[in-house]
């Protein structure tokens, strides 16, 4: 493959850009190489400025699960911004999504719209906080949840259970707030209630996907639904990445157990930039103009986004038979993968959570982060390359996960399978 261009385009972007991207994974920093530079999207596939094709496992990191310049979308975006693009004041299209997030969601009777996945865990954990009147927060060692200061925290030195910055720009005085816990531990969320009796929330990935995929236990999540119930804090689901995408209604569709509060992003906007969080009304009415805890936006629920997200999830809605086809390519694919890894004597761990799908380079199931980061990550690397130059764009990280679009068919995933057997018989 010729990378010319991307080369180029790259080389003029860090001229401006920090990185030459406006988001860091974007750098492929842990695959190496140059990223692509990508001139269109059709369908199932991604095209870059140097012509090249590429099976698109990534859609956007999960928003385009209708596939590229989906027609209905498109037109709706269309059709919405001949009208205005935004206009600072309601309309009834906010009503609208947020009436079909309401009717699927239980656990959430009122939701407000903002622009990111993180502002919406942002908003979220605010009203938590406002809600309890408490200023701790536990968190899971392995999840992301956007880039706002509580939650850019890492496990203090020892077996501390109070966080301590990840970034520099973050004060202590906001990472001491952060709790760390295990995913799948509830031991270890006990010690967190232990060491502090002014935990405002525990927000979790149901089905982890920032650290590759590492869905919850279900006695995981029982557990912790009874012990935020004892302690009084609030229990926040992170859908952003699962919602729409592990099934119609995300983890909840999988498992028994209700938050307190849900947050949404990537599907909802169909590739235009939507965050959501929702819960209980008397909850979100704690939320300002009608409550004390603020939260605003100029460009929160504007109509085109919100066109976008209503043709897509009403697709979704529309068709019943969606999601196990897109369970069954996420299995054909993992399975494929999993048998030209054995063949060729590679340990390849899977999992498939509806249209999202995850391997690891290692020999023992992944239950939480420190089994992810046991995995080869050079082997990872290694694949990612072979495959991106024989056409197969997968995620730029061993610690990601992947997406079946609806365009994504069986021959572009048998297509993949006889490629990635090459590439392995040559790592
Ligand atoms: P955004 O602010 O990126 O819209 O959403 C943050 C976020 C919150 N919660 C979960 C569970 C998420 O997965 C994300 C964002 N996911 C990453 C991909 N792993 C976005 C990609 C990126 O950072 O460029």
């Amino acid at each position: 493959m010729k990378h010319t261009k991307s080369i180029a385009a790259y080389e003029a972007a860090k001229r401006v850009i920090p990185g030459g991207v406006d988001s860091p994974v974007r750098a492929f920093k842990s695959v190496g190489g140059t990223p692509p530079f990508i001139e269109r999207g059709d369908g199932g596939y991604l095209f870059d400025i140097d012509g090249n094709r590429y099976v698109d496992y990534v859609q956007s990191w999960g928003p385009l699960i209708l596939g590229h310049c989906d027609p209905t979308v498109e037109a709706a975006v269309f059709e919405t911004a001949r009208r205005g693009l935004s206009f600072g004041a309601p309309t009834t299209l906010e009503t609208e999504l947020a009436e079909e997030i309401v009717s699927l969601f239980e656990a959430v009777e009122k939701v407000r719209f903002v622009n990111s996945g993180t502002e919406a865990v942002m908003s979220a954990i605010r009203l938590a906080r406002g809600y309890t009147g408490r200023d701790d927060i536990v968190k899971f060692k392995g999840c992301y949840h956007g880039h706002s200061d509580s939650l850019l925290v890492q496990a203090g030195s020892g077996a501390t259970t109070f966080g301590s910055p990840n970034s520099p720009g973050v004060p202590a005085d906001f990472a001491k707030h952060t709790l760390l816990a295990d995913y799948n531990n509830i031991e270890s969320v006990k010690a967190c209630f232990e060491a502090s009796d002014n935990i405002a929330c525990v927000v979790i990935e149901p089905i982890a996907g920032n650290m590759g995929l590492v869905p919850a236990e279900e006695s995981f999540l029982q557990e912790l639904r009874a012990l935020c119930d004892t302690h009084g804090a609030l229990l926040i689901f992170d859908e952003v990445m699962s919602g729409f995408r592990a099934s119609l209604t995300g983890a909840q569709g999988l498992t028994s157990v209700r938050p307190d509060l849900v947050t949404l992003g990537k599907v909802i906007g169909g590739g235009m930039p939507v965050g959501a969080f929702g819960g209980r009304a008397e909850i979100m009415d704690k939320l300002s103009p009608d409550g004390p805890v603020y939260q605003a936006g100029t460009l929160s629920g504007n109509p085109v986004a919100m066109a976008a997200g209503l043709a897509t999830v009403r697709q979704l809605r529309a068709d019943g038979a969606v999601y196990e086809i897109l369970q069954m390519r996420a299995e054909r694919l993992v399975n494929g993968l999993k048998a030209a890894a054995e063949e060729n004597g590679i340990a390849l761990q899977v999992d498939v959570r509806g249209s999202m799908f995850g391997f690891f380079f290692n020999d023992k199931p992944v239950k939480n982060f420190d089994d992810a980061l046991a995995s080869d990550t050079e082997r990872f690397a290694a694949f990612h390359r072979a495959m991106l130059d024989r056409g197969f764009y997968f995620a730029c990280s061993q610690f990601e996960t992947g997406f079946i679009s609806t365009k994504t068919n069986d021959a572009m995933i048998d297509e993949t399978i006889r490629n990635a057997k090459e590439v392995f018989g040559a790592l």
